[in-house]
C-alpha cells in the first residue's frame, strides 16, 4: 500500500513569482516555461533532487548521530513498509519542488535483503512504487546507479577488489540495476567509484586494478546495448573521499582512460562541482575540459566550503560560478541526455522541515539566473569573437603550415633566422573579460 501521509503539509507547490517576491518558498528566477536560448527552462535545466541526501542521510556525521526532522523515517517500521513510506515523502517533495526529474542508488529506495535474490526482489518492487509515482506525479529519472561503496564487501573495492568475486558481485549488482534504470525510462545509468582507488600502494597493484575497471565498464557498455538502454552511461570523477586516491580523479584522467581502453562515444562524464573543487579544479574547468575532450554527459551541481577540503555537497548559491559552468554547456549545444542533479544536503543545524525546501528553491534559482546570464553571454557572442582574434593566426599560412605538418623543427629554425621572426605579445585581457561576465550576471532580468 502506497502511503498517502502528507509530510510536508502547508508547504508548496512552489511557483514562480518573478524576481520581486519577497516569499522564499517561491521562484523568482525559475520559470519552467519561459524560452532561454532555444528550449523552455525545464528542458535547458533539466534539473533533478537526490535521493539519498534529502531522504536517505539522517543528518549524522563521522562523530555524531542524525539531527533532522525526518518523520518518514520513523524507526520500528518493517523494512519494507518504511521504503513505501520514504518514497511517498520523496514524490511528495519532488511534486511540490516542481522540478522534472530524480536520482537515486539501489539502496536508497529499497533495502538490502539477507541474500542477493532477497535483494534484487524488493529493488523490483520498489521500482514498481517508484514507476506509479512517477506515472501519477510526471517526475522522470534523470538517472539510477548501483551503491557499490557502503557495504563492507566493497571496502577494497568493487571492480578494482583484488577478489574477482566482489568483481561478480559488482556486476550483477549493476546489472540488476541498469536493467531497472531501463525499465523507469532513465535517461542516464551513473557510476561513481568512492572505492575505486587505494587507500595505501604498498598492498595496491596499480596494473590489474586498471585492467579491472576498463574490463567492468565494457561490460556495463555490452549489457546497456544488449537490453537496448538508449541513455548514457556516466563516470562520476573524483579525486579522493572516501578512498586516499580514486582512479576516475577529474574529467581530464577519465577522458585519458577512456581512450585508452577503446570506451570513447560509449562513456561520459558526470561532473560534481565539489569533485572539481576537490580536485583543486574549478567546476568551470572541469565542465569546459569534458566538453574538449568530448567526454561531457551530465552534472552535479554543489559546491564544497571554500575553507575546508571536503565534499561538503552544499547547495549551490554562486550565479557567477554557475554562469560559467552553464555558458559552456550551452555553447556546446546543451544538454542531450544529461542534466544538473543536485548533489546536495542541508547542514547538520538546519533541522526545520521545510529547510529541505529553502535549499532546493535557492539551487534552482541559481542554476536559472545562471541560464540567463549564459545565454546572454553566449548571444552576445562577446567571448567566442574575442577567442576566435585570439586564435586568428592558426588560420593564417604559417598556422596552417606547423599544424598541417609540411613544416619541420628545421623549417621552423630557418624561417625564425630567415624573416627575423619577433612576435609581440598581446593582451590576454583576463580582466576585461571577468567584468564583461559580470556585465552579464548584473543585466539579467
Ligand atoms: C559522492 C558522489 C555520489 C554520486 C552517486 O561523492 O557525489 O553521491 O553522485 O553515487
Ligand atoms: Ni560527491
Ligand atoms: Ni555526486
Amino acid at each position: 500500500m502506497t502511503d498517502t501521509t502528507e509530510f510536508f503539509e502547508g508547504i508548496g507547490p512552489i511557483r514562480y513569482a518573478g524576481p520581486a517576491s519577497d516569499d522564499p518558498l517561491t521562484y523568482r528566477w525559475y520559470d519552467a516555461d519561459r524560452v532561454v536560448a532555444g528550449r523552455r527552462m525545464e528542458d535547458q535545466l533539466r534539473m533533478a533532487v537526490c535521493y539519498w541526501h534529502s531522504f536517505v542521510w539522517p543528518g549524522s556525521d563521522i562523530f555524531g548521530e542524525g539531527t533532522l526532522d525526518r518523520p518518514w523515517n520513523a524507526p520500528g517500521l518493517e523494512p519494507m513498509a518504511a521504503a513505501r513510506r520514504k518514497m511517498a515523502a520523496a514524490f511528495e517533495f519532488f511534486a511540490k519542488l516542481a522540478t522534472p526529474f530524480f536520482c537515486f542508488h539501489d539502496r536508497d529506495i529499497a533495502p538490502a535483503g539477507d541474500t542477493f535474490a532477497e535483494s534484487c526482489a524488493r529493488l523490483d518492487a520498489m521500482v514498481d512504487e517508484a514507476i506509479g509515482h512517477m506515472e501519477r506525479s510526471g517526475v522522470r529519472l534523470l538517472w539510477g546507479t548501483a551503491n557499490l561503496f557502503s557495504h563492507p564487501r566493497y571496502a577494497a573495492g568493487s571492480a578494482t577488489n583484488p577478489d574477482p568475486e566482489v568483481f561478480a558481485h559488482a556486476a550483477a549488482q549493476v546489472c540488476h540495476v541498469l536493467e531497472a534504470t531501463h525499465r523507469m525510462g532513465g535517461a542516464n545509468y551513473v557510476l561513481w567509484g568512492g572505492r575505486e582507488g587505494y587507500d595505501t600502494l604498498l598492498n595496491t597493484d596499480l596494473v590489474r586494478e586498471e585492467a579491472q575497471l576498463a574490463r567492468f565498464l565494457h561490460l556495463v557498455v555490452e549489457h546497456k546495448h544488449r537490453i537496448g538502454f538508449a541513455g548514457s552511461i556516466l563516470i562520476e570523477p573524483k579525486p579522493a573521499e572516501p578512498a586516499k586516491h580514486q582512479y576516475d580523479h577529474d574529467a581530464a584522467t577519465v577522458a585519458g582512460f577512456l581512450a585508452r581502453h577503446g570506451l570513447e562515444g560509449e562513456v561520459l562524464v558526470n561532473l560534481e562541482g565539489n569533485h572539481a573543487t576537490l580536485a583543486g579544479h574549478s567546476f568551470h574547468h572541469e565542465v569546459a575540459t569534458a566538453v574538449a575532450t568530448g567526454v561531457f554527459g551530465s552534472i552535479d551541481a554543489n559546491r564544497g566550503d571554500p575553507q575546508n577540503g571536503w565534499d561538503t555537497d552544499q547547495f549551490p548559491t554562486s550565479v557567477e560560478e554557475c554562469t560559467l559552468v552553464l555558458y559552456e554547456i550551452l555553447a556546446d549545444g546543451g544538454f542531450t541526455t544529461g542534466g544538473i542533479n543536485f548533489d546536495t544536503k542541508l547542514r547538520r543545524q538546519s533541522v526545520a522541515r521545510d529547510d529541505l525546501f529553502h535549499g532546493h528553491v535557492g539551487a534552482v534559482d541559481t542554476m536559472a539566473r545562471a541560464l540567463l546570464a549564459a545565454a546572454s553571454l553566449l548571444e552576445s557572442g562577446a567571448l567566442a569573437d574575442r577567442k576566435t582574434a585570439r586564435y586568428a593566426g592558426w588560420d593564417e599560412p604559417l598556422g596552417a603550415r606547423i599544424l598541417g605538418g609540411s613544416a619541420t623543427l628545421a623549417d621552423l629554425h630557418r624561417l625564425v633566422l630567415d624573416e627575423e621572426l619577433d612576435p609581440t605579445p598581446d593582451s590576454g585581457r583576463q580582466e576585461l573579460l571577468e567584468n564583461l561576465v559580470n556585465r552579464h550576471v548584473e543585466r539579467t532580468r
